[in-house]
């Protein structure tokens, strides 16, 4: 007995944007992806206006799944994936995100996607919006900063329901809502909410709006989703990086509490259906006036999801300062390097007991079905001569989670869907664009500059995860 639930979801996860290429095929539109260069550890994507000549943009081909996906199907098939995480991409739906009526090829496109998986016994398990909004909706109408866009995407959210609601079950609203809680930086604020903002501009206040047009129209996704299907299950899908305190001193206990808490109250709405009252308080406090109507809230409570999905790839750590007395966080000041983990080359903490501690946070707070639906470990890999990739420290990295993970199930009792561990095939990182650090159990011939033959092969994780599955995670 492994302790993983009969029919538990093995897979593995990728996104669009991150994988497909053909950017310009079958229709789709120019999405949010489509506009940023490559970038490096350190050297932050860029943000272009528009499509410029001579600038990297490693998403328009990305690995070529476009055209790829039934040989990269198979492979998945191979290892005994029983589920495939990834998201559709709203620009082939709908081009510029404010049509009324969809994208006839795009649509084809992801019917002919999910009857290869289907046939393959492995279940979709899709994402609505993962960082690959249209571009036309941040340059005609500022991203989420704007209302309009709740019409926009539940028209996109009842569409793809309606046409696929027998062939996939198990959805998910917007990918890892809370990073733009990180809102200095462009990034986040951009793939999450397409939001650009002013030199100057009061940052914070502009992303609780966009969360909030984002959290409504979850909501009323979530309730279309009934209406159309039953049987269909909506998550949400949060970025867990559980921040500890850095020492027991209590004002460091309490500094990492109110972290906890500007990180993860996305959560409480999407599951409760209300905001927390600290957040409100913390609204107050701020001066900060949101546009937040009593239809709103009344959506928000009609809407409540299924599950919790969430990734997991690394813990943080903060503490109080002296300049700091409400013991506010800011995640790109608060954070500090915890001295008892190792750090990946992109600086990401490794931390497999965080992943047991953030699955018992969950099922603590919200006794909802977990669905781990990324961890992985991006790193350098090194393909031989004779075709192989020796990525030990990748087993070794997901071995060690996975062990982590089972003691939350068996002896903690938390109740858990499945497990996608992300970039299964090698991809376009999000974060950086770079084609580098690899997740994969398989190899994508493919470099940072765009060169390669884009050959696919087996690393020797994929044999290891072929056996994990197989043995319903018994052997690790
Ligand atoms: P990359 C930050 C922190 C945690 C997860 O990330 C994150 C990010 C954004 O970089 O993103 C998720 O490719 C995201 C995926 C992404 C994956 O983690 O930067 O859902 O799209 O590729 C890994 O190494």
């Amino acid at each position: 007995m492994s302790g993983f639930k009969a029919g538990f979801l093995w897979g593995g996860a990728v996104a669009a944007h991150q994988l497909e290429g053909g950017w310009k095929e079958g229709g789709k539109g120019v999405s949010v992806a489509d506009v940023m260069t490559a970038g490096a550890h350190g050297v932050p994507r860029e943000i272009t206006d528009g499509v410029l000549p001579g600038k990297n943009y490693p998403n328009h081909e990305a690995i070529d799944f476009y055209h790829r996906y039934k040989d990269d199907l198979k492979l998945f098939a191979e290892m005994g994936y029983k589920c495939f995480r990834t998201s559709i991409a709203w620009t082939r739906i709908f081009p510029n995100g404010d049509e009324l009526t969809p994208n006839e090829a795009g649509l084809q496109f992801y019917d002919d996607l999910f009857d290869e998986c289907l046939k393959l016994g492995i279940e979709p398990v899709i994402t609505l919006s993962h960082f690959e909004m249209p571009y036309h909706l941040v340059t005609e109408y500022g991203g989420w900063r704007n209302r309009k866009l709740i019409e926009f995407f539940v028209r996109f959210a009842k569409v793809v329901f309606t046409r696929y609601q027998h062939k996939v079950k198990y959805w998910m609203t917007f990918n890892e809502i809370n990073n733009q809680a990180n809102y200095h930086e462009d990034f986040a604020p951009f793939t999450n909410s397409g939001l650009k903002y002013q030199p100057g501009e009061d940052r914070e206040p502009v992303m609780y709006q966009a969360a909030h047009y984002e959290l409504v129209a979850s909501a009323l996704a979530v309730k279309a989703a009934r209406e159309i299907n039953p049987a269909l299950q909506i998550g949400c899908m949060i970025a867990m990086c559980p921040i500890y305190p850095l020492t027991c001193a209590p004002n460091d206990m309490m500094m990492a509490m109110n972290a906890m808490h500007r990180r993860y109250w996305f959560t409480d709405v999407h599951v409760r259906g209300k905001y927390p009252q600290h957040l409100l308080n913390y609204f107050q406090r701020r001066g900060f006036a949101l546009d937040i109507t009593d239809e709103d809230r009344q959506a928000l409570t009609e809407g409540c999801v299924d599950y919790i999905g969430f990734s997991y790839y690394m813990s943080f750590a903060t503490k109080a300062t002296e300049d700091n007395p409400q013991l506010d966080y800011d995640e790109t000041t608060s954070l500090v390097s915890n001295p008892y983990v190792q750090k990946s080359d992109w600086g990401w903490q490794i931390d497999p007991v965080g992943l047991r501690y953030s699955l018992n946070w969950f099922y603590d707070h919200y006794q909802l079905p977990l669905f781990i639906v990324e961890n992985g470990f991006g790193a350098i890999d090194v393909l031989e001569s004779d075709g192989t990739v020796n990525d030990q420290y990748r087993i070794d990295y997901l071995s060690a989670h996975i062990a982590e993970m089972k003691k939350a199930v068996v002896e903690d009792g938390v109740d858990l869907m499945g497990y996608t561990p992300w970039g299964c095939i090698d991809l376009v990182s999000a974060g950086t664009g770079e084609m580098k650090k690899r997740y994969g159990f398989i190899y994508v011939d493919k470099d940072n500059e765009g060169n390669g033959t884009l050959a696919r092969s087996r690393k020797k994780s994929f044999a290891w995860y072929q056996k994990v599955i197989a043995t319903n995670g018994s052997e690790l």
